[in-house]
């Protein structure tokens, strides 16, 4: 006779029907084929991550590196909202933040001028008290200081917006138009260039971001004038990109068609960096 057991029906394979050995070979055939399958998808995984890998090299990324951050760049670009706000929290959620990267940092400097240049060779310096002479707005923002390296620290900003500095000034625009540089896109430069008095580090920003409703020149920081190792005495909060772009003691400031130096994004980081 027959063993039952030899008899699976193909349209039965699931186990409970099937008798106990049976069951168990088809149980180890799948497994076989399962195991298979994982190794055919890491060994195609290896194969892409090698080719990722292995594509020539561009700066001190490699190519394939460098196109998916500039496809992320343009994603990130195209779908910048000036009106889209980074998220606000209450202003008793304000914490100080732990004090991240000396790059540049001199300590308290009395002689401290901000230097700005804009189209057409215009330059300016700004003491403080010319800054505060301009008469800007002062605006507080409470919003995230996100750094890549993986914490985030909710903090009250005050300070200026570099949008109406450079709607004072003009020094964004082309043309020197004075007013607001949103006003005629035609007219804006492209880029804001900033660095350390000593340029030991610098940060380059797409104009939309830098000219953002949250992105502030601060001189105070939870309602403490700024003490120098976050950026005495005057430094940029930006919370629509990561916490390497928010530039602490700030030297000098270019508005310009070319794309700016970024001190992280020559390390590897992404230079856009959006959030
Ligand atoms: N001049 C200067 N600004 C800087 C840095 C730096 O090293 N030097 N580090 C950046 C990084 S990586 C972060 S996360 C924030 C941290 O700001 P905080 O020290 O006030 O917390 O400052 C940014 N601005
Ligand atoms: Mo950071």
């Amino acid at each position: 006779m027959r063993r039952r057991s030899r008899v699976i029906p193909p349209e039965a394979k699931t186990g409970a029907d099937l008798p106990d050995d049976a069951f168990r070979r088809e149980l180890r055939r799948r497994s076989r084929r399962g195991f298979a399958g994982a190794l055919a998808s890491v060994a195609a995984g290896a194969a892409g991550f090698q080719w990722f890998m292995n594509s020539p090299k561009e700066g001190r990324l490699n190519r394939a590196m460098r196109r998916a951050l500039g496809w992320h760049e343009r994603v990130g670009l195209a779908t910048f909202r000036p009106d889209r706000l980074a998220r606000e929290f209450p202003a008793s959620s304000a914490r100080m933040p732990i004090v991240n990267g000396l790059i540049g940092l001199f300590g308290p400097m009395p002689d401290w001028k901000l230097r700005v240049t804009g189209a057409a060779g215009k330059a300016r310096e700004f003491t403080m008290a010319e800054l505060r002479a301009l008469d800007l707005p002062r605006v507080e923002t409470t919003t995230e200081l996100e750094c890549v390296e993986g914490w985030t620290t909710v903090v009250r900003w005050s300070g200026v917006r570099l949008l109406d500095f450079a709607a004072k000034t003009g020094l964004a625009s082309r043309t020197g138009r004075l007013g607001d540089p949103l006003a005629q896109p035609g007219d804006l430069l492209s880029y804001a260039s900033l660095a350390t008095p000593d340029n030991a580090y610098y940060v380059g920003l797409d104009m939309p971001s830098a000219l953002h409703p949250q992105t502030l020149l601060c001189d105070a920081m939870n309602g403490q004038p700024l003490l120098p190792d976050h950026g005495a005495p005057l430094r940029l909060s930006i919370p629509v990109k990561y916490g390497f772009k928010s530039l602490k003691q700030l030297g000098s400031l270019h508005f310009t068609d070319v794309r700016p130096a970024d001190f992280w994004a020559e390390q590897g980081y992404d230079w856009f960096a959006g959030l």
